[in-house]
């Protein structure tokens, strides 16, 4: 995306940047997916080059989501301890698109952020934890699957993971893991009761996604027919999910989140305020 006549629908573009510009837009939802986090060097699943490309022949899987299916999981940990040795995150710095919820959260317009990432960036992109649904839970805390009791989450990556043992939860002896959603497990509640924030927003982002996991895809759904559906990912999901480009405000824009997000926020006239936000953040975070 260079300029604005790049885009497919240039009228609708417009509308967005405009509405940004004149604070018409104050109840913002995002709805994110791995997509948002290759820039800060996380592979996602399902692009060419994501994990999913991968650990089918090396852990010699039937598919690829057997490595997070709960089921597989409890009988058989080691491949799924095994592949979390190299999905070390503590070094990651948010991007720009996550710093962009960040600032447009600091200017009090974002209803909600949802996301099925585990990587926990957008908190270190200075999202609020409030704002956040974390749909697929958090990379940084550990858990026992069955009865829920909470661990170390350092324990269990230095002391098991690293050490190729496993660990054992003492109270019903299954294997612990960090406290991300696997394919068979329920979704946290908070994914229910923050569905009262989206009916009323009157703008959605939804980015970085191949929107294939139910139920998270069907949240675009959930918005008012009122509300804009801007969605941003670098292919279509036309085979999965219709953005219609015929109803008004749906709107498609097709490249990395990254570059859209920084052409976006010089449109609207904030860069300057923009680049500075970005840049007390990733200070602090040194
Ligand atoms: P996915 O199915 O791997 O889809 C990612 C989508 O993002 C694809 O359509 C890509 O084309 C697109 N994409 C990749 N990079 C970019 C980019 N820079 N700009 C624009 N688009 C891009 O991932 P989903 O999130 O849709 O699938 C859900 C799974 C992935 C969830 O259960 C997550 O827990 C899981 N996951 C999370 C992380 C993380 O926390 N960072 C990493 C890997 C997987």
């Amino acid at each position: 995306m260079g300029n604005t006549n790049n885009v497919e629908h240039p009228n609708k573009y417009q509308e967005i940047v405009d509405g940004l510009k004149n604070n018409q837009f104050r109840k913002i939802l995002f709805i994110t997916g791995a997509g948002i986090s290759t820039a800060a060097g996380i592979p996602d699943f399902r692009s060419k080059d994501g994990c999913f490309a991968q650990v089918q022949k090396k852990y010699l899987l039937s598919y690829p989501e057997e490595l997070f299916q709960i089921s597989s999981f409890k009988s058989n940990p080691y491949p799924f301890y095994d592949f979390c040795k190299g999905f070390n995150i503590d070094h990651c710095k948010p991007t720009k698109t996550h710093l962009f919820m960040g600032y447009l959260c600091k200017k009090n317009i974002v209803n909600k952020i949802y996301t099925q990432n585990v990587d926990g960036l957008e908190l270190k992109a200075g999202v609020p934890v409030d704002k956040m649904v974390f749909a697929h839970g958090k990379i940084t805390e550990a858990g026992c699957p069955i009865c829920k009791r909470t661990y170390d989450i350092n324990i269990l990556r230095d002391e098991y993971v690293m050490k190729d043992k496993i660990m054992y939860c003492t109270l019903c002896k299954t294997p612990i893991k960090p406290k991300v959603i696997f394919y068979g497990e329920a979704l946290p509640i908070s994914f229910l009761w923050n569905f009262v924030f989206i009916a009323g927003c009157d703008l959605a982002f939804i980015m970085g996604s191949s929107l294939r996991v139910y139920p998270f895809n069907q949240l675009p759904n959930r918005l008012s027919s009122g509300a804009w559906r801007v969605f941003v990912n670098k292919e279509t999901v036309d085979d999965i999910f219709k953005f219609d480009d015929l109803y008004s405000k749906d709107l498609f824009l097709q490249g990395y989140t990254d570059e859209i997000i920084e052409k976006l926020v010089k449109d609207v006239g904030w860069e300057e305020d923009f680049n500075n936000y970005c840049q007390n953040i990733l200070q602090n975070l040194k």
